[in-house]
């Protein structure tokens, strides 16, 4: 056990020292947030090979990590929602019982930073200071997730100033679950091999995060979905506001009316791509506010405020390139950390669809030689002289899928620096939001936008949202379409039947339904039968957001049908409709069809909505806890909507 520095926060204090005792690590440091200190615990970790220092003309401030292979992307199977009642944790969650859990994990915890430097990290969700902010202190036994929480959130003394006044925090404690024996030298990327020593738990009527055995992302960084997603849902719901998994973008049109824009889509489905966007559309800007988390409060105005809770971007690195996104690529120019990607000959970094050739050879993510395809400058295989099929029959790829870019928000050539600093009009209330959109990957059925009739309708389609599974999570389900309500099923911190009564909630308590943002639901992904993409999305997708804003504005008619309301074609602009590669042209053959509702296919979508539906009401009719079942179902608004599309559909 190491000796307990002094906090004047009496909460922090118990919190460090708890689990000082418990861990028993050989040092304690608690982070201070400068850049000296965040260059040397990067240094320090280059010196014991665990970063790679890129070079530092063309990547200043940059490293590159490869982690372990079992630890790779979130675990959903082995993330927790410990409720006292299994019934709050919900149909969709893995539930265990929050006394069995804490003991069943202390033992685990019981000397796990052996050997090891134990860091204190103050850090805030949000602006310090802004009202919709929140605070956290992760304990923690890996330097990664220091310098990763240093970009991805607001780390360090401020919010250390901040709890020293006796401001509340969520208390989370995580640890890599690989003790060192006295002498025994350290890997490249600790932590607990098998899947099932990996936890990630949420306590969310304590309020505290537990995670063990896992250094990667959403697993560690706990900021990010444990606290601004799992955690913050459940406050959200008690206290009346929203924490969700989506973008924020500020959108001026050539008149210079400015438009706020949230973005539900599931992981690795185009958020950071949409977040950044360069429109296609002349005379229309688009600026980032985030890409992955909004926090959405009610004003007295009756708006929905938004903040981005978090400080940089956790981005998916391959596909992302100079066509996709231009933007993403200058934020990770520098002061960026890269996760399993290639290292080149020259100290830079490559991955799939980067868009750029691949070096002739290069290191892979597992850290063994790659070597450009003999066929195609864009492929690398394991072997030299491999052609593009040969490494596809492999399922080889050199960057891993889930291969990341942890960035600071700061480095965005198009950030909106007021909206992301959470302030509109020199106010720190957040960015008044206009328009929700919901999306997900579907190759068929779902039309390229689809306006909700009504706030209930918005909820109904969110709760409908469903998306091919990426790589994003460890998986093996991967390519299939699964339901994802509102993007958020592998983040609900409580019941998803509850959670959409809050959504309904949120009209019912509102000072005026009236001024809440209209809700779309979006699809970039539809393929034509032979598989190819039907609408060249990217800067494209401007041309939708156009639509959006004109619709808010009253300025164009709608096709209403039985399942929402739909763009005329005509409606959607096609100005600047002229890339010589007709992949990145809409083809205006194609916008038809993605205009029109196919009665048949969702016929069939219609009923896997009801019957997902059907699933969450299970868990509720087997509860012998539940005192009033049905209050625990899916809202019979809900079931109302399904009930009324169906009849039209049939019509
Ligand atoms: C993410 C995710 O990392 O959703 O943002 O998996
Ligand atoms: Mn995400």
């Amino acid at each position: 056990m190491a000796k307990t520095p002094k906090f004047k926060n009496a909460k922090v204090q118990a919190w460090v020292d708890q689990w000082n005792k418990v861990c028993t690590p050989e040092k304690i440091v608690v982070v201070t947030g400068t850049k000296e200190e965040h260059t040397a615990i990067c240094e320090m970790m280059v010196k014991k090979g665990q970063f790679i220092k890129l070079d530092q003309k063309k990547r200043p401030g940059c490293y590159l990590a490869r982690s372990h292979e079992s630890d790779v992307a979130r675990v959903e199977g082995r993330t927790f929602i410990c409720s006292k009642n299994e019934i709050d944790a919900g149909p969709t969650n893995h539930w265990r019982d929050p006394v069995a859990m804490k003991k069943e994990m202390l033992k685990k915890y019981k000397g796990c930073m052996a050997g090891r430097t134990m860091y204190v990290i103050p850090f805030a969700m949000g602006p310090i200071g802004n009202p919709i902010t929140q605070y956290g202190i992760e304990v923690t036994d890996s330097p990664y997730v220091v310098v990763n929480m240093n970009i991805m959130t607001r780390t360090g003394d401020a919010v250390m100033k901040h709890l020293d006044k006796g401001g509340d925090f969520v208390p989370c404690i995580h640890s890599v679950g690989a003790p060192l024996k006295k002498g025994q030298k350290d890997v490249a990327w600790p932590c607990a091999k098998k899947i099932d020593d990996k936890y990630i738990t949420q306590f969310p009527e304590d309020g505290e995060i537990w995670s063990f055995g896992s250094g990667y992302g959403g697993n560690a960084l706990l900021g990010k979905k444990c606290f601004a997603l799992r955690i913050a849902s459940k406050l959200a719901k008690d206290q009346g506001w929203m924490a969700e998994h989506m973008l924020i973008l500020t959108l001026t049109s050539p008149e210079k009316k400015q438009y706020h824009v949230t973005a539900a889509f599931p992981s690795a489905c185009g958020k950071t791509n949409l977040a950044m966007m360069l429109p296609k559309l002349p005379g229309w800007k688009l600026e980032t506010i985030g890409d992955d988390i909004a926090w959405l409060k009610p004003g007295a105005d009756g708006r929905l405020y938004a903040i981005n809770p978090e400080n940089g971007f956790f981005g998916v690195a391959p596909g992302t390139s100079q066509f996709s996104n231009p933007n993403a690529l200058l934020s990770c120019r520098k002061n960026t950390i890269f996760t399993n990607v290639v290292l080149t000959p020259d100290g830079d970094i490559w991955w799939e669809d980067m868009g750029i050739d691949a070096p002739e050879e290069g290191v892979d993510w597992k850290g063994n030689p790659c070597y450009r395809c003999v066929d195609d400058k864009r492929r690398m295989g394991p072997k030299p002289g491999m052609t593009k099929k040969e490494v596809k029959e492999l399922g080889y790829v050199a960057a891993h899928k889930n291969s990341r870019f942890t960035a600071p928000a700061v480095n965005c050539p198009v950030l909106d620096k007021a909206g992301f600093n959470g302030k509109f009009n020199g106010k720190p209330t957040g960015v008044p939001i206009d328009a929700i959109l919901f999306g997900g990957r579907r190759p068929s059925t779902i039309p390229l936008v689809n306006e909700a009739k009504s706030w209930t309708h918005g909820v109904f389609m969110g709760s409908a949202a469903g998306s091919e599974v990426t790589a994003a999570v460890i998986s093996d389900q991967i390519g299939q379409v699964r339901r994802d309500p509102m993007a958020m099923l592998p983040f609900f911190g409580y019941n998803v039947c509850d959670y959409f009564q809050h959504w309904l909630e949120m009209e019912r308590t509102s000072v005026d339904p009236t001024k809440l943002p209209k809700i779309y639901f979006v699809n970039w992904f539809r393929k034509t039968a032979a598989g190819e993409f039907m609408w060249p999305g990217f800067g494209d997708n401007s041309r939708v957001l156009k639509w959006i804003c004109d619709r808010i504005d009253g300025k164009v008619e709608a096709n209403t049908t039985a399942i929402g309301n739909l763009p005329y074609a005509k409606d959607i602009s096609l100005e600047n409709n002229d890339s010589e590669d007709p992949n990145f042209r809409v083809n205006e053959k194609f916008l038809q069809e993605l205009v029109t509702v196919d009665v048949e296919g969702w016929k069939k979508e219609i009923a896997t909505i009801g019957a997902s539906y059907d699933e969450y009401d299970k868990k509720a009719s087997k509860d012998t806890t539940v005192v009033n079942p049905a209050a625990r179902r899916v809202p019979a608004a809900l079931r109302g909507i399904l009930a009324q599309v169906t009849a039209e559909l049939g019509k």
